[in-house]
């Protein structure tokens, strides 16, 4: 039996364990990303690791989330990360350069490499061939010290693509099409592996749209192969020599495979406020949106935004409308600044933002009240726009331009002939933001800067003996790390300063959870299926932890948070029997009597609900690994050696 691409870079890869799905399994990272947003902590943690220089083939800290220099913090967390790379040898993509995942696929992304990024969007350069995987900060701390990273054995999804985009129609429609199907919980577990005679047709750039959102399925990753227009793609970019051909073998083996005729989709879109409400776009033509933002780490390359500015040429952005467009790096900036579509955006009347995520998260265009906005971008959780109760429609850069000539969502098939944009021949490839590794004698004496925002790791307290709280909060299914820790102008600049940033747990939810937690000295967290979903940020758990949360109990979890609660000492627990859910209620107190030596032992976890006479049984399933973290009180104490 054969292959499937993802396995056979595993393979190549692989250091700790068997490639059996659900089995945990350490492999060798060769490249890592880590963004201003989740870097600083990152690189605090990867100092408290007390390691000298990165370990990795290739590390590169971007600074592209939170740019609004509104006061000191932000900007000395932009300091302290280019002097933390001077100073471990990353290179350090300056403000300004562009978002994270699309400079990583333009400038280095190698198809077959690994790469592990501290943001969820990684996946972004399984386009190029990559096993790109999200994850928290504290993974890539230690893939950057020269450390495996962890992971239950992913099953393999496949979708076999045939037939070609019909006019109008676009990869966003893709992946649109397979959150419609799967949800946003379908891929959790697993890799989703394009193949199929439909692949040849998609560029790089179509790729990585789709491999982008694979996030929004809470896939751990997704790939396309490595093939002619990969080649091209690199070859355009200055480094075909980094191009090998990759693909699974003819008789691979998935565990399930999706079939999706190209030719039969239609353009669609994501109805608030959740990436899975998907509908065509014809059930909500004619809905007014009064905003309109092209951008994001998808949908933000030369040829979507080449494609936005021949559709709003020589036209008007409708009078009612407020349109912004984000090139998604200083390379798709300059390249449409010299072929005029820059001109053509901005005699439309857009507003062109500098290169960077914000609006995605929040940092600007946060929509007014009541009003719907579209996006061509990958999230659109309840109020990560900025404004809580938002009404955010996400779709293909060419529906968002539609909507914002007209006033209201126009199916943009009725625009007459698409534009025909092609891949171009050269990239303008020039790397004068990225700073190059210093060289080892230089880094050994360069310092890094801290500001006063600038605060000390977190670490975890050892599992105690036994563990008593009350339920804190009582969520339902599909929880966010944005419900839990949002994000947004007003708290991104907190990243690095924990006691500050836990002011705003729940925020968006129970504006009283902070006093509660407070108050009541810590508890615990009660969640539905999913929980943790969306974004890689360690400050969801981080924060909580800070509050006291020992325990978080859900029917199940979302991948990174549930890596980032044990990083962090923090126990999740998976019900046994679903329905327990229903009988949990905020204030309920529960005891978890010699858990520490339960877990130990290996046994079922017993639970009882001191305020309801109900006992309740779970199985935790960790690895040793995993256990060792728990008892430890995080992954930071652990390998300081804290007693376990
Ligand atoms: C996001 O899209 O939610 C973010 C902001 O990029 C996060 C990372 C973060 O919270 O800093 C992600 O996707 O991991
Ligand atoms: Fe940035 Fe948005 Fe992409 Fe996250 S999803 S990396 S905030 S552009």
């Amino acid at each position: 039996m054969g292959f499937t691409l993802a396995e056979k870079i595993i393979a190549a890869h692989l250091v700790e364990g068997e490639m059996v799905t659900g089995a945990e399994i350490g492999i060798r990272i060769d490249h890592t990303l880590t963004q201003d947003a989740t870097g600083t902590m990152a690189w605090l943690e990867f100092e408290a690791m007390g390691i000298n220089r990165v370990r990795t083939e290739r590390a590169v800290s971007y600074v592209d989330h939170n740019m609004l220099q509104a006061d000191y913090r932000n900007a000395d967390d932009h300091r302290y990360l280019q002097t933390a790379a001077a100073r471990y040898g990353a290179y350090f993509s300056r403000p300004g350069n562009g978002i994270c995942h699309q400079v990583q696929s333009e400038r280095f992304s190698i198809p077959g490499k690994t790469l592990l990024g501290a943001d969820s969007h990684t996946p972004n350069s399984g386009g190029l061939g990559t096993l790109a995987i999200g994850s928290g900060g504290l993974d890539v701390a230690v893939a950057m010290g020269g450390g495996l990273f962890y992971t239950p054995m992913p099953s393999m999804l496949g979708v076999h693509l045939t037939g070609a985009l019909s006019p109008w129609v676009t990869a966003k429609d893709i992946i649109l099409e397979l959150l419609r199907r799967l949800t946003v919980k379908g891929g959790v577990g697993k890799i989703v592996e394009y193949f199929g005679p439909g692949v040849a047709s998609l560029s790089v750039d179509q790729r990585t749209t789709i491999c982008n959102m694979g996030a929004e399925l809470g896939a751990t990753t997704s790939i396309f192969p490595s093939d002619e227009q990969t080649r091209r793609y690199l070859a355009a970019q200055g480094r075909e020599e980094d191009w090998v051909p990759l693909r699974s073998d003819s008789d691979a083996l998935y565990a399930q495979v999706i079939y999706l005729d190209l030719d039969e989709l239609t353009p669609l879109v994501a109805k608030p406020s959740m990436p899975d409400e998907v509908v065509p776009i014809t059930e909500v033509v004619g809905q007014p949106v009064a905003q309109v933002c092209v951008g994001s780490c998808v949908n933000s390359s030369f040829e979507d935004l080449v494609t936005v500015a021949a559709v709003l040429k020589g036209k008007r952005v409708h009078p009612s409308v407020s349109m912004t467009v984000t090139p998604g790096s200083k390379q798709v900036f300059t390249m449409i600044a010299e072929n005029g579509a820059l001109a053509d955006l901005i005699g439309a009347g857009a507003r062109v933002l500098e290169a960077a995520c914000g609006p995605c998260l929040g940092i600007g265009q946060a929509p007014a009240t009541g009003i719907a906005s579209m996006r061509s971008m990958n999230r659109n959780f309840k109020g990560r726009s900025g404004t809580s109760d938002d009404n955010v429609y996400l779709a293909s850069p060419e529906a968002c331009a539609a909507a914002a000539l007209t006033g209201v969502i126009t199916d943009p098939r009725t625009l007459g002939d698409p534009p025909v944009v092609a891949p171009p021949r050269v990239y303008a490839a020039n790397d004068n933001m990225i700073v190059q590794p210093f060289d080892p004698a230089d880094a050994a004496t360069t310092v890094v800067l801290r500001g006063p925002n600038i605060k000390p790791v977190p670490l975890g307290t050892p599992m105690s003996q036994s563990i008593e709280g009350r339920v804190l909060i009582k969520v339902g299914d599909n929880i966010t790390t944005d419900h839990i820790l949002p994000a947004g102008a007003a708290v991104l600049p907190l990243r690095s300063n924990i006691p500050a940033i836990s002011e705003f747990t729940f925020q968006r939810v129970d504006t009283d959870f902070v006093a509660r937690a407070k108050d009541w000295g810590g508890g615990i967290i009660v969640g539905g299926s999913n929980y943790g979903q969306g974004s890689s940020r360690e400050h969801a758990a981080l924060a909580p932890m800070h509050l006291g949360v020992r325990v978080v109990i859900a029917k199940s979890f979302a991948r990174i948070h549930l890596a980032n609660l044990i990083n962090n000492g923090i126990l999740p627990l998976v019900f046994g029997t679903p329905s327990d859910y229903d009988t949990l209620d905020l204030g309920d107190e529960l005891v978890l009597s010699g858990v520490r030596a339960t877990l130990q032992e290996d046994r079922p976890v017993d639970v009882v609900n001191r305020t309801k006479g109900l006992h309740y049984t779970f199985y935790p399933r960790f690895s040793r690994r995993e256990l060792a973290y728990l008892l430890a009180g995080g992954l930071l104490n652990h390998t300081r050696g804290v007693e376990a």
